[in-house]
């Protein structure tokens, strides 16, 4: 194997000879200069301060967007998106037997609500405006507080069509 050793000798004395150490510090060099130019001018977000409020206006106002408050422990299709309302069923479908609960805060007015959480049934998935959010979800042996089964299985029909999301209570304030 000396042939081997022979040419990888030759090959560094030659990188050796035509780079020198004084060479890689100019590219390094180069490299910094050109970064500090470089950077300032690369796109980026500019809209920082206000980028959050669009998505606050959607958690107030707009039923349709997983943002919106009632959600914050909903895991399924929205009724509003497959005909119904936030808190009726579409057409052809009924509500179900039985039910998960949320607490989910209001940004409106700064109150705690008690969601309940209704599947919709009877007819196949609605597959519209799929949301997932578990905020204060628990796994399911706190069976009431778990969103991931299908709650229409006390139902005539099992099929899962959407969710809807009533208010059943109102917090108050203790002190
Ligand atoms: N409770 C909504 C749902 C339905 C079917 C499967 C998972 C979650």
């Amino acid at each position: 194997m000396k042939w081997l050793d022979d040419f990888f000798e030759r090959k560094t004395r030659r990188v050796a000879q035509s780079a020198s150490r004084r060479s890689a510090l100019v590219k390094v060099g180069k490299l910094f200069v050109g970064t500090a130019f470089i950077l300032p001018v690369l796109p980026f977000d500019r809209m920082m301060p206000t980028a959050h409020a669009g998505e606050n206006k959607k958690a107030v106002e707009d039923d349709t967007s997983c943002d919106y408050w009632r959600y914050c422990a909903l895991d399924g299709f929205l009724c509003t998106c497959c005909g119904g309302t936030i808190s009726s069923c579409p057409p052809g479908t009924e509500i179900s037997k039985v039910t998960w609960v949320g607490t989910c805060r209001n940004p409106g007015d700064g109150k705690d609500y008690l969601i309940s959480y209704n599947d919709c049934c009877g007819v196949t998935m609605c597959g519209r405006c799929a949301c997932n959010r578990n905020e204060r979800e628990r796994p399911g042996y706190r069976l009431g507080v778990h969103n991931d089964i299908n709650w229409c299985m006390a139902n005539g029909s099992n099929a899962y069509h959407c969710t809807v999301a009533a208010i059943v209570g109102v917090g108050e304030k203790r002190g």
